[in-house]
């Protein structure tokens, strides 16, 4: 047998499958041709009495090749491969290590018997794609692990550790030693014994009002998401179908998915967080060591940010300015860990060792061993410039120095220090133990290294770290000011903060913007408001209803008030806010006329993709991928459309390119089309055809 990606020896009576095909195994054509070949020859060899199946390299496969989803299934199809071994004759042992997943994991279902390494972790994480497992996922793991541990297992998309996977029946050994040489032995004992087939096995008893319910619960927490809900629906099926009967079904559902257009845009997320780790110009470049991180400021950010740096397994020294702050802080990040023992995901051990490399201090001389010092105190450039001027004299020179503002300018930071080459940004999220997100800003006096170290350390923090320039609020909140501005337009236009969160989450946020800030308070804004208040362009549309609410003291749930009322906490409409916002419009001669959900949904993507583009023109992000990226896992936009970029160009820029011209002409000064929209919708391009930066 001639392949490329797999290999097939025989010693002793026992064929070893071997694939081969870097980086991760994935089954592409030609691996499942392969497969099925060498799955043929050995069932027709006499001299092979048993099969392991194995993959060489890092991992096991970690599913069928995502670059080949969307396109015509080539045969052999998965289906066919796995079916091929659960039907030899002779028996089938698939040896695990690194991770099985997807269809990786759905090879070794149909294998007779399964046996991994302690540390291999194995799933079915298709919906995270949009699809639903497609080679027998949702109905082979049923039968092993009972219907509701494989609801789960397909609707949460998780990788299980081997040893829960075991627990649970999905694998029947764990590996002490050798994997390789334990596979074979565990395949010599099977030899002559009946073979156990995944697929002729009953699914077992089982609650079918819950694991209704159960469904029932993913189907809403989707928010618009198919896939979890179909796969869930899936392993219903298993229950009431013959095995190939389900089989055909998973099939057919698996087969509309992958065509789809939340398919595409999961498919389109997959890669460009890939893509984020190539960074242009650090090809060759060395991060710094970084061992112990100094945090400036333990209020609710710095908290965050270093129960994130304890998690990692960082050291951590926290400064706060008084005695009671650091006490504060210190009970803070306690608490933080007390919840997350109370959630179960850490044990009392676990807290007490992460505790353990924490400091904290009142004096900042305490920074003098930081690799790194991330400053987390008060957005105020005069603080800021104060601390990190005062750095200069305590940590090493070549400590890398971050500050997480928001808002402010890290030149204007860096300026002041006797090093600005080791200033970088590092903007977290709150709660930044929790936010995935991490803004990495590239200031104009960066050292290569000092953002290759920012962005390692966001790596081991198991952030998803985006490069952004320097502008105000970077990328994310740039765009959120932008699409903000856009909602409180549509307020005085006619629509309630109501009527705009209520169209959003129909959009598929979790949350609409005017909750939003009433969560967050709407101080912060404010305050941001009147710093750029000296600098407004008067021909700018200024909407003054949220400095009207501030003046009220209604400053959001905090204050039992804000653009709702919060009545023992609860979220209701508030009449006075009703008639402010009637009031504003009066007061500036807009008759009000009802916004519908389309309107309101269309102005505020046009509002993103316009600001977007500028973006991107200006350098700010290195490409529109990454700007989907911040607006996914840092505001909320819904993984499922793919990012407010990928989605206009689904729908065509032309579109988009026409609302932002609606709002231009209605608005006025600063919603002038980006050139570059214009210029990409005129030649009837996407942003995804944009040259990559060099
Ligand atoms: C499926 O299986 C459907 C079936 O049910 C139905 C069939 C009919 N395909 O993440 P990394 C590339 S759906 C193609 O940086 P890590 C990746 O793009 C699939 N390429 O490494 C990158 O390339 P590049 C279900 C893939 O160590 C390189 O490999 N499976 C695939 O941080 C390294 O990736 C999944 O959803 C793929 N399947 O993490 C698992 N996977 O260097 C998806 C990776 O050019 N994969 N690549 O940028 C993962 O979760 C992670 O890659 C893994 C390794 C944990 C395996």
């Amino acid at each position: 047998m001639q392949s490329s990606v797999v290999r097939i020896t025989t010693q002793s009576g026992i064929a070893l499958i071997e694939i081969d095909n870097p980086p991760v195994n994935a089954t592409s054509h030609a691996v499942r041709e392969g497969l099925l070949a060498a799955v043929a020859q050995a069932a027709g060899d006499s001299a092979v009495e048993a099969i392991v199946i194995a993959a060489a390299g890092r991992t096991f496969v970690a599913g069928a090749d995502i670059k080949e989803q969307g396109k015509p299934s080539q045969p052999p199809i998965l289906p066919d491969v796995c079916n091929a071994i659960e039907n030899c004759p002779k028996p089938v042992v698939a040896a695990i290590h690194g991770t099985a997943l997807g269809g990786g994991f759905e090879l070794t279902l149909a294998a007779h018997t399964r046996i991994a390494t302690a540390d291999a972790r194995v799933g079915l994480p298709e919906v995270n794609l949009g699809i639903i497992p497609g080679a027998g996922g949702t109905q082979r793991a049923p039968r092993l692990c009972g219907v509701p541990a494989a609801i789960d297992l397909v609707t949460n998309g998780k990788p299980l550790p081997a040893p829960r996977a075991q627990a649970l029946g999905l694998i029947d050994r764990i590996a002490k030693d050798d994997l390789r040489a334990e596979a074979t032995s565990y395949a010599r004992e099977l030899i002559g014994k009946p073979i156990r087939r995944t697929g002729a096995l009953p699914v077992p008893d089982f609650d079918h009002v819950a694991a209704e319910q159960q469904v029932a619960a993913v189907e809403k927490k989707a928010r618009g998401q198919i896939s979890p809900g179909k796969a869930g629906r899936a392993v219903l099926m298993s229950a009431e179908l013959p095995i190939a009967e389900g089989l055909a079904r998973e099939r057919a559902i698996y087969s509309e998915l992958v065509s789809s257009d939340q398919a595409a845009a999961l498919r389109h997320v997959f890669f460009a967080e890939r893509q984020t780790a190539k960074v242009p110009g650090l090809d060759d470049v060395s991060p710094r060591t970084v061992a112990t991180i100094g945090i400036a400021g333990a209020g609710t950010m710095g908290s965050g940010i270093a129960v994130a740096c304890l998690d990692a397994g960082y050291r951590v020294i926290a400064v706060e300015q008084n005695e009671a702050a650091a006490q504060a802080g210190e009970k803070r990040i306690a608490s933080l860990y007390d919840r997350a023992i109370r959630s179960k995901r850490i044990s009392e051990a676990d807290k007490a060792e992460r505790l353990s490399r924490l400091t904290l201090a009142v004096d900042r001389a305490a920074f003098a061993p930081a690799d790194l010092v991330i400053e987390a105190v008060f957005d105020d450039l005069p603080v800021k410039q104060e601390l990190f001027k005062s750095l200069d004299t305590i940590v090493r020179p070549d400590a890398v120095l971050a500050t997480n503002t928001s808002y402010l300018d890290p030149d204007e930071i860096a300026a002041v220090t006797a090093h600005p080459e080791r200033v970088v940004g590092m903007h977290f999220f709150s709660p930044a133990h929790v936010m995935r997100l991490l803004e990495v800003v590239n200031a104009a006096r960066t050292a290569p290294d000092v953002l290759a170290t920012a962005l390692a350390v966001g790596k081991k923090l198991r952030k998803l770290s985006i490069v952004s320039g320097v502008c105000e609020g970077f990328i994310g909140n740039r765009i959120y000011a932008m699409y903000r501005k856009q909602c409180e337009y549509m307020l005085e236009d006619g629509a309630l903060p109501q009527d705009v969160d209520a169209a959003l989450e129909a959009y598929g946020l979790p949350m609409g913007p005017f909750a939003v800030n009433d969560l967050s308070g709407l101080d912060i804004a404010w305050a941001r408001r009147k710093r750029l208040a000296p600098t407004r362009d008067p021909r700018e549309r200024y909407v003054a209803i949220p400095d009207k609410l501030c003046e009220m003291g209604r400053l959001g749930q905090k204050t039992g008030a804000g653009w709702y009322r919060y009545a023992d906490g609860k979220r209701t409409i508030d009449a006075d806010v009703t008639a402010l916002i009637e009031a504003a419009s009066k007061e500036k001669e807009i008759s009000r006329r009802q916004i519908s959900r389309a309107e309101i949904q269309a102005r505020v993507l046009a509002t993103m993709v316009n600001e977007g583009a500028k973006i991107l023109a200006e350098g700010i992000a290195l490409r529109a991928s990454d700007i989907d990226l911040v607006l996914i896992n840092g505001y909320g936009y819904p993984a499922w459309r793919g990012g407010p970029m990928f989605e206009a160009g689904r729908m065509g820029l032309d579109k988009v390119l026409s609302k932002v011209e609606q709002l231009a002409e209605r608005d006025g000064f600063g919603w002038e089309p980006a050139p570059l929209l214009v210029e990409l919708a005129r030649a009837g391009k996407t942003f995804a055809e944009l040259p990559a930066k060099a």
